[in-house]
């Protein structure tokens, strides 16, 4: 499957601003690739398709989940969460992506996981650094992505995990078990 092949089936799931920001996340994903030695073809895959399942229902979201056997606990955190687990299953089944690192950097690109690999870490930070995200820390997350992809990813959990207590919502156990992981792996 070629590009516009790929982006034809992921631009029918999303909304037009999904789409705008999974075509700033397939660039980004690309650029990190070929900064820190990853498979640009298969980061451009896993950018495109990444968001996927962002727009099922919380019904068939649910449904999967539960039919699937995936962790149950994601059931009793925000639904925010599933559409990455339920993404690389549907991916797999309705657009034939079968790649293992693909599928995996789509299934943990909201949680992170721990030990992640090459392929996870591109597509983890270029979602929270493509040109489309204005947030506060965006920005010094970029500029640390220009030379230490580690760093980058610790940066953007750290935020992610600050904005969610912020906001008083639960932290999912595996976000913070990814972001300890690494922690404890720069020390
Ligand atoms: O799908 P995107 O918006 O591009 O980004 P994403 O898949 O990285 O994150 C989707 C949402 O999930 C985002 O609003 C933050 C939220 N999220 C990430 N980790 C956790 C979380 N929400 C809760 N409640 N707990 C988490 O651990
Ligand atoms: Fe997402
Ligand atoms: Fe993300
Ligand atoms: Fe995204």
């Amino acid at each position: 499957m070629n590009r516009d092949q790929a982006l034809a089936i992921v631009k029918e799931q999303l909304t037009e601003h999904r789409y705008v920001h999974t075509i700033g996340v397939m660039e980004t994903a690309i650029e990190l690739a070929d900064r820190y030695g990853g498979d640009l073809k298969k980061a451009e895959t896993a950018a495109i398709f990444h968001d996927y399942a962002k727009f099922r229902s919380k019904e068939e979201m649910k449904q999967i989940i539960t039919e699937q056997k995936m962790a149950p606990d994601l059931l009793i955190h925000s639904p925010e969460l599933w559409h990455a687990p339920v993404g690389a299953y549907l991916v797999k089944k309705e657009a034939g992506i079968e790649d293992a690192e693909i599928l995996d950097a789509i299934r943990y690109h909201t949680s992170g996981r721990e030990n992640m690999t090459l392929l996870d870490k591109i597509i983890y930070v270029a979602d929270y650094i493509e040109p489309g995200r204005i947030f506060p820390g965006a920005e010094e997350v970029r500029k640390i992505a220009e030379t230490d992809l580690n760093q980058a990813l610790m940066a953007s959990m750290k935020n992610t995990i600050l904005f969610l207590l912020k906001k008083n919502q639960p932290i999912y156990p595996q976000t913070l078990q990814s972001y300890n992981y690494l922690v404890f792996e720069e020390k």
